[in-house]
């Protein structure tokens, strides 16, 4: 363990348990110390894995001990602790979504860009497994070029009780679920330039919206529809499946309910379910999502250590927290909404 790369975490709330999971099985990293402005949940989460420090204050991360930092709070705080850690150079790993809105996303990029450090949004999503072995699928060739996507989360998991700060959230379930979707949808279908977006508050009491339902125009004149709601009461839950579709020119694949990749091409037909990785940590209904942060974690440290480009940097993010910001001027106007529309363009 002596040449891992050494990483402070900060904050230690509900997720960052997966996070401390996902980093005992990372090649070439470790998590030296923690820190949570609650010293006291960061003493708790350090003895619970065994971590050797841990902290109430993110300044700590100026006394040169760590390799990269890996930011697990709300979006509220991430412009600070991006320029805090660009002032200290050091490589940033930091939760979706990136920032509360489009422009303070930018100021982050420009910090990272001016500083020369760079930072790496933690969109596990397309980590998912199904979605790696859907992108090879297109890779292949075998359903030809994108034509049409559709992308559906629907479920009522009980995010209100894990995830409190959701229910005074003003731009709540864009900016929680919409942003995995909107990357996915750039992912499997290339980048998009416009939105048509409508926001519904289903659930009364909320400060935000937690259903939205978007369309998506593609720059290569394909298109995605997106529909998302935590207040959609099925048995048993859907959560964390995401559904759905992609067709091709000459085929099409069907995004079915269990991790089931339905492939229709050539006249012919085939099923392939696709199995997480079994981690002793997991557990249901969070398989799925906890299956994906080892590997985002990974991409993280293998692109660091080569000087390679992260999938998901803050400058690639920009095109999908555009597409996110254009969706809530959709939602506000009833109209289209191009990054023409925007005040700056990604
Ligand atoms: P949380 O509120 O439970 O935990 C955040 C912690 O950060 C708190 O304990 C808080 O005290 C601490 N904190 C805030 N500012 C700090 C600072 N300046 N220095 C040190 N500690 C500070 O939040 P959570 O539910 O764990 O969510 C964290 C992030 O993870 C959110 O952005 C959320 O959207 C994201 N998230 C992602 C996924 C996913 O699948 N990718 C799932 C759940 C949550
Ligand atoms: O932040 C998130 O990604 C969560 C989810 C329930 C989707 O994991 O809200």
């Amino acid at each position: 363990m002596t040449d891992s790369l050494k990483g402070l975490l900060i904050g230690c709330g509900f997720f960052s348990r997966n996070h401390l999971h996902g980093w005992a099985e990372v090649d070439g990293a470790e998590i030296a110390a923690v820190c949570d402005l609650d010293v006291s949940k960061a003493q708790a989460i350090a003895q619970d894995f065994s971590i050797p420090a841990w902290h109430g204050d993110a300044s700590v991360m100026n006394a040169g001990d760590f390799d990269f930092v890996d930011i697990c709070t709300t979006m509220d705080t991430h412009e600070t602790l991006v320029a805090q850690a660009a002032a200290a150079e050091i490589p940033v790993i930091i939760q979706k979504p990136l920032g509360p809105d489009f422009a303070t996303c930018r100021r982050i990029d420009q910090i990272s860009r001016e500083a020369g450090i760079p930072v790496m949004v933690h969109e596990n999503f397309r980590f998912q497994k199904l979605f790696l072995r859907l992108r090879d699928i297109l890779d292949s060739g075998e359903i030809g070029e994108t034509s049409f996507g559709r992308l559906s989360w629907r479920n009522d998991i009980d995010v209100y009780t894990s995830q409190p700060y959701l229910l005074k959230t003003e731009r709540f379930m864009i900016m929680d679920v919409g942003i995995h979707m909107l990357d996915l949808a750039r992912f499997l279908m290339g980048d998009a330039d416009a939105v048509t977006c409508l926001n519904q508050s289903v659930k009364e009491g909320l400060a935000g919206e937690d259903a939205s339902t978007f369309l998506l125009r593609h720059k290569n004149g394909s298109v995605t529809a997106i529909d998302i709601s935590y207040a959609s009461h099925r048995t048993p839950s859907l959560f964390p499946q995401t559904l759905g579709v992609i067709e091709g020119r000459g085929g099409t694949v069907q995004i079915l309910e269990n991790e089931v990749l339905r492939v229709h091409s050539g006249g012919n037909i085939r099923d392939e379910k696709i199995e997480d990785d079994g981690r002793d940590w997991t557990s249901s209904p969070w398989t799925q999502i906890q299956d994906s942060v080892p590997r985002t974690q990974q991409h993280f440290i293998d692109s660091l250590c080569h000087g390679r480009a992260f999938q998901t940097s803050a400058e690639d993010s920009l095109q999908t927290y555009a597409l996110a910001e254009a969706a809530y001027r959709s939602a506000e106007s009833g109209r289209l909404v191009s990054f023409d529309d925007l005040e700056t363009a990604p």
